[in-house]
């Protein structure tokens, strides 16, 4: 299950910048609005010291992280969804991710053209909501008629209909579909849409470097994560000790990599737990609150369906027992069964029969 995101933002406002420093995948940054128009898809890994301090105890053949997708998609501007730019035609590629995170400019440098002739953040997140807000509008009208279609044939298609309407007239007063209080009910009708304005978004300030302690304005009652993407750039271009030194001397503990995944997962309700053993180490993404069994299902569908139990030990533990026999012999290797909710950082050991 990796985390995918979609990157959105006005045109030249450091998206394909910070995707290519994000992902060293090489998505084309210049200094023109409409640099990329193909949508760029990147993997990277999620970084955490964990799994390397799991790594130093049991020695596996291999290392495995867990990933985030990153896709990068052209600027949108205004009127994208009537067909202006190239941004619209390419929202299509963002429709199946779990989030989107907006790259507002915050940097200041006179040399990059800003599309609207200045540089105001606010303003700029009103323009990307809208388009976001016209383009789910577009997609609800479209869908209108077939679900209307459907429902004449079919009672149990009411409730989509009802709810497509619903949340057309939010749409239309200028509301994003997740801020409109949809039930349970309401949203699992709606979800075959997938709206871009139902999925969680992130915003990332883009800043100058001496700007990245500044006291950003909250966007959407959100605080924006502050990365200077040129910053991350440079970072990109170093081995990961030189990259730490200049972390530091920048008086920044983490990569915005790092910052962005954790706000992410944070967003999304994500956490991690981890394998171990001579094979590999390896860290695996499920929702917060998740119970072992659905843990389980994440590795293979056959541990879920034939789940016994879970060997399971707090990372702490196992690290300062020195791994899954010191844990046994000091009792801290917990026996935990079905309906164990996984906590963050749990090494396990599923058990299984099929
Ligand atoms: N000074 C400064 N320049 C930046 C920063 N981030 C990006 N740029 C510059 O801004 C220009 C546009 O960057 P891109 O990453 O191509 O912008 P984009 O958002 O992908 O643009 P489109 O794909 O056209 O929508 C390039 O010249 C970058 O070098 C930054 O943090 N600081
Ligand atoms: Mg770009």
């Amino acid at each position: 299950m990796a985390l995918s995101i979609g990157i959105v933002g006005l045109p030249n406002v450091g998206k394909s910048t910070l995707f290519t420093a994000l992902t060293n995948k090489g998505g084309l940054a210049a200094n023109y609005p409409f640099a990329t128009i193909e949508p760029n898809v990147g993997v990277v890994p999620v970084p955490d010291a964990r799994l390397d301090a799991l790594a130093q105890i049991d020695n596996p053949a291999r290392i495995v992280p867990a990933t985030v997708e990153f896709v990068d998609i052209a600027g949108l501007v205004e009127g994208a969804s009537q067909g202006e730019g190239l941004g619209n035609q390419f929202l299509a590629n963002i429709r199946e991710t779990d989030a989107i995170c907006e790259v507002v400019r915050f940097f200041s440098d006179p040399d990059v053209v800003h599309v609207a002739g200045k540089v105001d953040a606010l303003s700029d997140v009103e323009t990307i909501k809208t388009e976001l807000i016209l383009a789910d509008i577009a997609t609800v009208e479209k869908a209108l008629p077939r679900l209307e279609k459907e429902a004449k044939r079919d009672k149990a298609a009411t409730k989509k209909l009802e709810t497509a309407k619903k949340v057309l007239a939010g749409l239309n007063e200028g509301h994003r579909a997740r801020t409109l209080d949809l039930d349970e009910e309401e949203q699992a009708a709606i979800y075959e849409l997938h709206l871009l304005t139902m999925k969680p978004m992130l915003y990332i300030a883009n800043v100058d470097e001496d700007q990245m302690d500044a006291d950003l304005p909250k966007i959407d009652g959100l605080a924006p994560v502050p990365i200077s993407a040129k910053v991350e750039a440079d970072l990109a271009e170093l081995d990961p000790a030189e990259a730490a030194e200049y972390l530091e001397a920048m008086g920044l503990s983490e990569s915005g990599l790092a910052r962005l995944v954790q706000e992410a997962y944070k967003l999304l309700g994500l956490q991690s737990f981890f394998t171990s053993g001579d094979t590999e180490s390896r860290a695996w993404t499920i929702p917060i609150g998740a119970k072992a069994p659905q843990a389980a299902g994440v590795i293979h569908t056959d541990f879920e369906r034939g789940f016994i139990k879970a060997e399971t030990a707090s990372f702490e533990d196992y690290v300062a027992n020195g791994g899954e026999k010191g844990c046994r012999e000091t009792g801290k290797l917990r026996q935990e069964g079905k309906d164990y909710v996984v906590q963050d950082g749990d090494v396990m050991h599923f058990k299984f029969n099929v």
